[in-house]
C-alpha cells in the first residue's frame, strides 16, 4: 500500500503563488509594479511567513500531486476559484 498524502504542502505552495499574484495584480491596477513594491513585499512579515511555510516541506509537493484523488482535486479547484474571486474582486487602489 502506497502512503497516502494530503494536500497540505500543495495548498501552502498555491497560497504563496496566490499571494504573489494578488500583489502583482493590485500593483498593476494601481500605480504600477516597481522595484520598491517588490522590496516592500519581500520585507512584509505576512509574506515572509507564507514563504517560509511554502518552502518548508516543498519536497513533499511532488508526492501530493502524484496521489491527488477526486475529492482533493475538487478541494484544490475550489481553493483556486475562491482565490481568483478574491483577487479579481479587490477594489482598485485610489
Ligand atoms: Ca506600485
Ligand atoms: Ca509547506
Amino acid at each position: 500500500m502506497v502512503q497516502k498524502h494530503g494536500t497540505k504542502e500543495l495548498t501552502e505552495m498555491l497560497s504563496l503563488v496566490a499571494a504573489i499574484t494578488k500583489f502583482i495584480y493590485e500593483e498593476a491596477r494601481g500605480d504600477g509594479l516597481s522595484y520598491t513594491d517588490i522590496a516592500k513585499l519581500l520585507l512584509d512579515g505576512d509574506f515572509q511567513r507564507k514563504l517560509a511555510v511554502a518552502v518548508s516541506g516543498i519536497t513533499l509537493v511532488d508526492d501530493e500531486i502524484l496521489d491527488l484523488d477526486g475529492i482533493e482535486g475538487i478541494g484544490l479547484a475550489r481553493f483556486l476559484l475562491d482565490t481568483a474571486e478574491d483577487i479579481i474582486s479587490t477594489p482598485i487602489a485610489a
